[in-house]
């Protein structure tokens, strides 16, 4: 292959090579690599220690999804707290709602924000200037287990299970999380691609069963997350809220008037329907 390729090994034995025509980030923070390269086939890429985080070409079917999904099925969902997320995707597609009053955004790495504002403004699009946003450089475990607040809805928008954000796939992380959701709160965090990542998703699902009253998975396959299916963990106390009907779902859609791209009424309660291999696999989880 001619030119500046990039190869992500993310998966033992299997990579994707991505072809970059200029780099416009690098450097090595406290807490990772980042970088951000420009490139022929996907727009603008964010990698964090060499994975792909998010890439221009299809960042919304995944921030739509994981922001949407869980908003509009509890349908009254005034504070949001965004853990991770530095790129602005989430917290852009949280800020559509405007009965969400205010949504906290807790990422550890200052770099990730600051270089994402910078080269890829797509991605927030202005979020992190909007004055119902409240960005906080934190360790996300950290904040849950002090904070004072509640919240409706927790998203957790996190790299895989590999450097800073393995306490963000702990027990006491989520216990903290379920606390400050009460009883009718949603989380909603993303849990790796089970055609690959078969441990990320049963543990994800072990531990959420262990606190949370119901827990499963949404699916959304984003291109350039390769292998299929990424599994977004859903998990409530309130087993109501992943069994909204389409027309219910499509009633507040209508209501909240936000423009999407990749998410609709029918994706939305179509996203919840797993395929018999991960069914098996959590009966026995
Ligand atoms: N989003 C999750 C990236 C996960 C990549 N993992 C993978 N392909 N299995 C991180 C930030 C997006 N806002």
């Amino acid at each position: 292959m001619t030119g500046n390729w990039f190869t992500e090994t993310l998966h033992p034995g299997y990579g994707q090579s991505i072809k970059i025509t200029e780099t416009l980030a690098q450097e090595k923070t406290a807490y990772q690599d980042i970088a951000i390269h420009q490139t022929r086939a996907l727009g603008r890429v964010l990698l964090l220690d060499g994975i792909v985080q998010t890439a221009e070409v299809d960042e919304y079917y995944y921030h739509e999804m994981i922001a949407h999904l869980p908003i509009l099925a509890h349908g009254g969902a005034r504070k949001i707290l965004i853990i991770g997320g530095g790129d602005g995707g989430t917290l852009r597609e949280v800020l559509k709602h405007s009965q969400v009053d205010n949504v906290t955004l807790v990422e550890i790495d200052s770099r990730v924000v600051e270089l994402s504002r910078r080269h890829l403004p797509g991605l927030s699009t202005g979020a992190f200037e909007n004055p119902r946003a409240n960005v906080v450089i934190a360790d996300g475990a950290e904040f849950v287990a002090d904070t004072k607040e509640c919240f409706d809805v927790i998203i957790i928008d996190s790299t895989d299970p590999v450097g800073p954000s393995l306490t963000l796939f702990d027990d006491p992380f989520y216990k903290n999380c379920a606390e400050i959701l009460g009883k009718h709160g949603i989380l909603m965090r993303q849990a790796g691609v089970p055609f690959f990542q078969k441990e990320v998703y049963i543990s994800a699902y072990r531990k959420l069963t262990g606190v949370f009253d119901d827990c499963t998975f949404a699916l959304v396959a984003v291109p350039t997350y390769c292998g299929g299916h990424m599994a977004l963990a859903w998990a409530s106390d309130n087993t109501l809220y992943r069994k909204r009907s389409v027309e219910v779902i499509a009633k507040r859609f209508r209501a909240a008037a936000i423009v999407t791209r990749y998410y609709n009424p029918e994706i939305h309660v179509g996203a919840f329907a797993l395929p018999t291999f991960m069914k098996s696999a959590l009966d026995f989880a």
